[in-house]
């Protein structure tokens, strides 16, 4: 199976993080963005990685699902529960880490669209929702322990935060949060997909 990815996409890290804990073995193809491949347009018509390509060509695209796919083609060890309120709380903070990852990317990119004047009031806006989202991650810690879909959705979004807009993080303001992310870091599927230019 081929990932198309780039080393500095949250969304694809969430892949990454699965497949490594899962064993799973992927031909990583590196995507140049701003000169999409072929492969990837006809795979995917929406142009955006990652997005997996099965060995019988079977395109796969959004990694929520992408990562669904990887938790049923090899359960062990499992990322979404069974247990059907289980799943939807771990989907659902799967989807609201991914939410924190959208608004880290759209502050990014304004700034770099538009570095003498980008939108003051929609950054302000997105800064107030980025500390809602890190205050409800800390309420949420002992859940998040427990390693699955969700967490390693926030450990994304939280890398992805801390590589684009560093100084939005304030670790000792989320001193749990800071702790529980200082230990996932050990694991070697989060130490090699740290994100990269
Ligand atoms: N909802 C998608 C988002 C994927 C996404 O936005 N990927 C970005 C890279 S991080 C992309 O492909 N951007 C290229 C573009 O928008 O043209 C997912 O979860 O996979």
């Amino acid at each position: 199976m081929k990932l198309l990815y780039t080393k500095r996409s949250p969304y694809a890290r969430k892949v990454r993080i699965l497949a490594a804990e899962k064993n799973i073995e992927l031909d990583y193809v590196d995507e140049d963005l701003t000169s999409k491949s072929e492969l990837l347009l006809v795979s995917n018509p929406v142009g955006k990685i990652p997005t997996l390509i099965c060995d019988d060509h079977t395109a796969i695209c959004d990694s929520p699902l992408i990562c669904e796919y990887l938790d049923a083609l090899q359960p062990q060890p499992r990322f979404i529960p069974e247990d059907f309120a289980k799943r939807l709380s771990v989907l659902n903070t799967a989807a609201i880490a991914d939410g924190l990852t959208d608004i880290t990317l759209a502050v990014y990119m304004e700034k770099v669209r538009h570095p003498q004047d980008f939108n003051q009031k929609f950054i302000d806006a997105q800064v107030v929702a980025i500390e809602r989202l890190l205050a409800s991650f800390e309420e949420q810690v002992e859940d998040l322990k427990s390693w699955h879909l969700g967490s390693v959705g926030v450990v994304c979004a939280l890398g992805y935060l801390q590589f684009r807009l560093g100084h939005l993080y304030h670790a000792e303001k989320y001193p749990q949060l800071n702790d529980w992310l200082g230990e996932t870091a050990k694991r070697p599927s989060v130490k090699d997909s740290v994100p990269v230019v």
